[in-house]
């Protein structure tokens, strides 16, 4: 049987580094780890004839450090096809979790080397690069998604999204389930929208962002990446998990030269159970590779669980450096209500961009208040003054904590 642990070595830069929660399933922990390098790279559950002994040594992994329930393997880049995320994780977050040896295995980082990061094309953009076109210096972005989620027609969800720019907001997105329904055609409401954006541009001054929901098939989601840009759209939003990473590739391949909103609908299905499944940095990590320009990670103080840890170290995946590789704009969302802003902040700093639906249009004086209510408590964070004192003089922002708190 190939042996796979070796605590005294030392991951090179060429190599992809792992690290795993594993919990043994009545075998050693030595043995679950010794499982988990042969099934996510080149063996299996038992010796074999076939083994060949080249392969072993140009491609065997290693289990470098196990403490506690932490794992860390070390594996030959060569193992992997560069520019291939399929394949790469086919490998790495394949087979593995469902093996009987272990109880329970979380994939919770990865750390990729150099010629396997520069395989792919990384972010377009960018953090910085939604600065520039936006124009927004010093403060979060704020946004809001057209609620509901689905149902409206193309008139109706394009007027949604003037009262919102024209109250504020600097973002509408569409939401992650719109595509092109039968009484809201993608087409209608792209031309649509995207008039009424530069409508609230130029009653504003400000510049206004529209991300419509691409995610199809791939080769349909080329055409509607297409059409918006067309009509003079920059930005597209992807639901990656859904749409696959392969969907993802051919999209930021595609070179369209269009900011890419990455929703993560789904997500919760691999992040959140602790002990089983892919952590949200890990997928973060991917994403950027693979090149988004902004990833939703939570909220930490709305609807959806996930800790202001988690979300912090997701954030601290998608910025810290990795080869030059931009970082990535992290989108903060779900039952954000304009009450909730100081500690987002707080939590996250202000390089993100705070998206509020029901928070939006929940507001007693509906949509455009609703979104001035938002812009005021961004605008109160940002200069640290508490929200009781600034709605003291905001009627906006006071009838929203009057609702929300
Ligand atoms: C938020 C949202 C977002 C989720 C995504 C929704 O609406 O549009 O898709 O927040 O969650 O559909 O729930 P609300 P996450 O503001 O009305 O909650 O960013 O955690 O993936
Ligand atoms: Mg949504």
């Amino acid at each position: 049987m190939l042996n796979y642990t070796n605590l005294k070595h030392r991951p090179t830069d060429k190599e992809l580094v792992c690290e795993f929660y594993v919990e043994p399933n009545r075998v050693t922990m030595e043995k679950a780890c010794e499982q988990v390098a042969a099934e996510s790279s080149i063996g299996t559950w038992t010796t074999i004839s076939t083994m060949n002994p080249r392969a072993a040594e140009k491609l065997r992994p290693t289990v470098f450090s196990i403490k506690g329930n932490t794992v860390k393997i070390a594996y030959p880049q060569d193992l992997f096809e560069a520019g291939n995320m399929p394949e790469i994780l086919s490998s790495i977050a394949g087979n593995i979790f469902g093996m009987k040896t272990v109880k329970n295995l979380r994939l919770n980082d990865i750390i990729f080397p150099k010629q396997i990061v520069k395989s792919f094309k990384g972010p377009r953009f960018g953090k910085e690069g939604v600065r520039k076109l936006t124009k927004v210096k010093e403060r979060p972005f704020c946004g809001t998604i057209v609620k509901p989620k689905v149902g409206l027609n193309p008139a109706e969800h394009a007027k949604v999204a003037y009262e919102a720019w024209a109250g504020g907001l600097d973002v509408v997105k569409d939401d992650e389930n719109l595509s092109s329904m039968t009484f809201n055609k993608f087409e209608t409401r792209i031309a649509k929208t995207l008039d009424a954006r530069d409508k609230a541009q130029t009653e504003t001054g400000e510049k206004k962002i529209y991300m419509p929901n691409i995610t199809a098939e791939t080769m349909k989601m080329l055409d509607r990446a297409d059409y918006v840009k067309s009509l003079g759209g920059e930005y597209i939003m992807v639901d990656i998990l859904t749409c696959g990473w392969a969907g993802l590739q051919t999209v930021r391949d595609a070179n369209l030269n269009m900011f890419i909103h990455a929703h993560r609908a789904g997500h919760a299905a691999f992040t959140r159970n602790p002990k089983h499944g892919i952590s949200m940095k890990t997928i973060g990590r991917v994403a950027r590779v693979i090149g988004v320009d902004q990833l939703h990670i939570g909220t930490a103080v709305g609807k959806m669980e996930g800790s202001a840890e988690d979300v912090i170290s997701s954030q601290k995946g998608l910025e810290e450096d990795m080869f030059g590789i931009k970082p990535v704009l992290s989108v903060a969302s779900g039952g954000l209500h304009p009450g909730h802003t100081p500690d987002l902040v707080k939590i996250l700093g202000k390089d993100i961009v705070a998206q509020y639906g029901g928070g939006c249009h929940g507001h007693p004086e509906g949509t455009r208040a609703g979104a001035t209510a938002i812009r005021q408590s961004i605008e109160a964070a940002t200069k640290g003054i508490s929200l009781k004192e600034y709605a003291k003089s905001k009627r906006e922002l006071a009838l929203a904590l009057k609702k929300w708190g």
